[in-house]
């Protein structure tokens, strides 16, 4: 059976993989990028980005990348994978959703089924996004075209969970619609589909599993502040409740918490709920404690530096790790930055270094990064920094160093008499 012209648009770490493996499963893939550059890359075989997986599987599976967004006119089905970040104050930010809903529209074919990836709030389809398309393409919803939503579940990075092995939900505007996207998702998956009653239901999982990892690390990260006081070492204890083999899921303490989902779809219900007059407190809370964590790394660190003898504004302090999460070059929201200009207001000199994410204001090795610093804060657990051992800091004459991301062998650092400190150990 000759299999659907499939549409992705926004080939980024949520749309470029899904092109990939919709390829692989030998559908006819146009992947629409508001960049002409990454298309030009894309089409020559190369990742816009470091992944090994992309890099590897885009040789083999090539899809056609462009910037066009009238090449949508032959899709039969037309995925969005396009970012929700937020603006300032924390509000959602549904513009580049509302342009891809406005090429779509422009370009759309009678009968297609359109599918929503992106992160959204419940009801966003129904009150946002079917107005723009029918308004664009003077079709409607149900009818003339279908929709979907099937929130996106990738984690960056994880060789454990592949696109293809994650359980994914589906909600639409009909059972029409329903059935189509089920389908389309169990012939690319090896994983189960599981179908939702409503479109707004499906909108609102994502939401639901994204705040539950958020004030799950927010409970961690105020059990991690408490236990310093208590001279317990928290990593141990969460090691030690993990052994309940039910009702209990480990999370980590660190430095913050970045990307593009887990700080971010909190404020999205945070927002909608309040125009519904709802407060979410909890949600804020939890916001407010992951906020906090840079200050409080920064703080371990500046309470440590006072015992060296010398003025805070001749010293230099390397931060390992700018990337948001271990062995990835994505950064958005990354507590590294929180932490970075927190130690230049003190007047301190900031070094920093990513084998990730190198530039011109970076170090370009750890040894260049290390020089002449009076104290290190890893800010994330790279392998390359999990691996690092005292002697690398002491050939420095680097005595202080704070881990943020407790990835460290703590024991060795302070037999090795470098003053160590984790969060919350
Ligand atoms: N973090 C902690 N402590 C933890 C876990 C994470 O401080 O115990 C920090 C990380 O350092 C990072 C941030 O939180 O800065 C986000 O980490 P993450 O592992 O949640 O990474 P993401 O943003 O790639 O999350 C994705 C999400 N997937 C989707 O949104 C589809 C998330 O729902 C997954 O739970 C997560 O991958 C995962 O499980 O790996």
């Amino acid at each position: 059976m000759k299999k659907a012209n499939v549409a992705i648009v926004g080939l980024g770490y949520v749309g470029l993989p899904l092109a990939i493996l919709a390829r692989e499963k030998g559908y006819n893939v146009i992947g629409v990028t508001r960049s002409q550059e990454k298309a030009k890359k894309i089409n020559k075989g190369i990742s816009p980005y470091k992944d090994k997986f992309i890099t590897s599987s885009l040789k083999k599976n090539q899809i056609f990348a462009t910037a066009n967004p009238i090449e949508l006119k032959d899709a039969e089905i037309i995925i969005i994978c396009v970012p929700t970040p937020v603006l300032s104050k924390n509000k959602p930010d549904y513009r580049p959703l509302i342009s891809a809903c406005a090429n779509i529209g422009r370009n759309i074919k009678k009968g297609a089924l359109v599918i929503v990836e992106s992160t959204i709030n419940p009801g966003t389809i129904e009150s946002l996004l079917i107005p723009e398309l029918e308004k664009r393409s003077h079709m409607i919803a149900g009818q003339d075209f279908l929709i979907s939503h099937c929130p996106e579940r990738i984690s960056p990075g994880d060789k454990d969970w592949s696109i293809a092995d994650i359980p994914r939900v589906v909600g639409s505007i009909n059972k029409k619609g329903l059935e189509k996207t089920v389908r389309f998702y169990q012939s690319i998956l090896n994983a189960d589909v599981k179908s939702m009653n409503t479109l707004k239901e499906a909108e609102a999982v994502k939401i639901l599993e994204n705040s539950f990892r958020d004030i799950n690390i927010a409970f961690v990260n105020e059990f991690a502040k408490s236990f310093s006081l208590l001279d317990i070492d928290i990593l141990n204890v969460i090691n030690g409740a993990s052994t309940k083999p039910f009702s209990f899921l480990a999370h980590y303490p660190g430095c913050g918490v970045g990307g593009h989902c887990i700080p971010i779809d909190p404020y999205y219900m945070i927002a909608q709920a309040k125009n519904n007059g709802f407060n979410h407190k909890f949600l804020s809370l939890a916001r407010s404690i992951n906020n906090s964590m840079p200050q409080y790394t920064v703080d371990l660190l500046l309470k440590k530096l006072k015992t060296i003898n010398k003025d805070i504004k001749n010293m230099r302090v390397t931060i390992l790790g700018i990337a948001y999460k271990k062995d990835v070059d994505d950064f958005r929201a990354s507590p590294s930055f929180k932490i970075i200009s927190l130690l230049g207001k003190k007047g301190i000199d900031v070094v920093v270094y990513d084998p990730y994410i190198l530039s011109k204001s970076t170090a370009n090795s750890l040894d260049e990064a290390l020089k002449d610093s009076d104290g290190v804060i890893i800010a994330t657990d790279h392998d390359l920094f999990r691996k690092l051992q005292p002697k690398t800091f002491l050939e420095k004459n680097i005595k202080i160093v704070i881990d943020g991301r407790n990835c460290l062998d703590k024991e060795k650092f302070i037999r090795a008499g470098i003053t160590y400190v984790g969060i919350g150990r």
